[in-house]
């Protein structure tokens, strides 16, 4: 196979390179590949930790809240880092034809690292509840898109199915390379903080994230790099929120479409991360997630999308409710980017350009200088 820009795991070993090379190389001696594992990257990870006191001021807090902003992953997501190792797998295995269901961001992801290894990626969507920049880039990099009349749950398990005939390799987060991946988010935090944080907040979707990055968080304290673990808090969408109510939701619905989401794969590996964590698993309501969205942009100028600031509407909530102790060190995970779902910024910021004349008096006029 000789494509100049597929690397080999051992190739790229040197994690101490001054130089980011992707996920893989920088944490494959926790990352199940080897010499022979052709490493498909698009450099993603190495995301800004971000620390928000404007945010954190603005809903009483008196914690210190740092955001991981994995918005400024190469296909504006934090799925990148679990499709590096889940697409470079799959080359490893021979497969031609990746596939997956998804809300928008996996079908973004899995188009892009499937157009980089030059094999083929089908996504099926739910038919008119994708975010508009999410389908743009599952139509731009190629892959085959099918929109079904039904929802993300149906799409999944259709997809499973097809897994099943053995044509076609799964890259949703059942593939447990997914979860590899997406743990070194975890493992990020803790060597910028130099410590784990005290609480980690995150939105719930499938829940293959939180059952990441407590992976992630397990790993290092079973490696000594780190001396206590965090206490994993997760969100779901009130309409969509399955695992807080204890069964299955036939028609999940949420603003935050990312999250609408009625029956998550990893809802063990959820329910887990909570009770080992002694965590907590929450829902927030769609205002609720609406409110924390827009008080981020305007207080911090940073901009995520509605799945992310359900995370977000947690934080609130638990300051409110006194559950996150004075001085605290609290992370949150910013899932994906604020311009995948220009329809939701729109609509929520509720103004409008002002229209006015060609002429500086004009402007003046709308500024109010006189
Ligand atoms: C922005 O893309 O499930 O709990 O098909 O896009 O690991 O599922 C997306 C999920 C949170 C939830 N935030 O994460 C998909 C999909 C954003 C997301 C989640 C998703 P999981």
């Amino acid at each position: 196979m000789k494509r100049a820009l597929i690397t080999s795991a051992t190739a790229s070993q040197h994690s101490e390179s001054p130089v980011w090379e992707g996920v893989i190389a920088r944490y494959a001696r926790y990352l199940p590949v080897s010499g022979a594992t052709p490493i498909v990257t698009l450099k993603e990870g190495n995301t800004p930790l971000i620390r928000v006191p404007n945010f954190v001021h603005a809903c009483g807090g008196k914690f210190e809240l740092w955001l991981k902003y994995e918005a400024l992953n190469p296909t504006c997501s934090f799925k990148d880092r679990g499709m590096t190792m889940a697409v470079s797998k799959a080359l490893e295995r021979g497969t031609k034809v990746v596939i997956c269901a998804s809300t928008g961001n996996t079908s973004a992801s899995a188009a892009a690292y499937a157009a980089r290894a030059r094999i083929r990626c089908v996504v099926l969507l739910p038919h008119g509840k994708i975010a508009l920049g999410k389908l743009a880039q599952a139509l731009m990099y190629g892959a085959t898109t099918i929109a079904i009349d039904g929802n993300f749950d149906e799409a999944l398990r259709i997809v499973r199915e097809l897994g099943e005939t053995g044509k076609v390799e799964v890259v949703n987060s059942v593939n447990p390379a997914r979860i590899e991946g997406q743990k070194t988010a975890a493992f990020e935090i803790c060597d910028h903080l130099g410590r784990a944080p005290d609480f980690h907040f995150l939105p719930v979707g499938n829940a293959g994230n939180i059952t990441a990055y407590w992976k992630g968080y397990t790993e290092y304290f079973s490696d000594g790099r780190i001396a206590a673990l965090p206490r994993m808090f997760g969100f779901q969408a009130a309409g969509a929120a399955p695992i807080v109510e204890g069964r299955p939701i036939e028609k999940p619905e949420t603003i935050a479409s990312a999250i609408r989401i009625g029956n998550p794969a990893s809802w063990h590996g959820a329910t887990n991360a909570i009770e080992e964590s002694k965590g907590l698993i929450d829902k927030v309501t769609d205002e609720e997630i609406l409110n924390a969205y827009q008080l981020l942009a305007r207080t911090e100028g940073l901009f995520v999308e509605p799945a992310s600031a359900a995370a977000l509407a947690g934080v609130i909530r638990c300051a409110k409710n006194h559950l996150i102790p004075e001085n605290s060190v609290v992370a949150a995970t910013m899932t994906g980017h604020g311009l995948k779902d220009p329809d939701s910024a729109l609509k929520t910021s509720g103004t409008e350009p002002l229209i006015v004349a060609p002429k500086k008096e004009a402007v003046m006029k709308v500024m109010g200088i006189y």
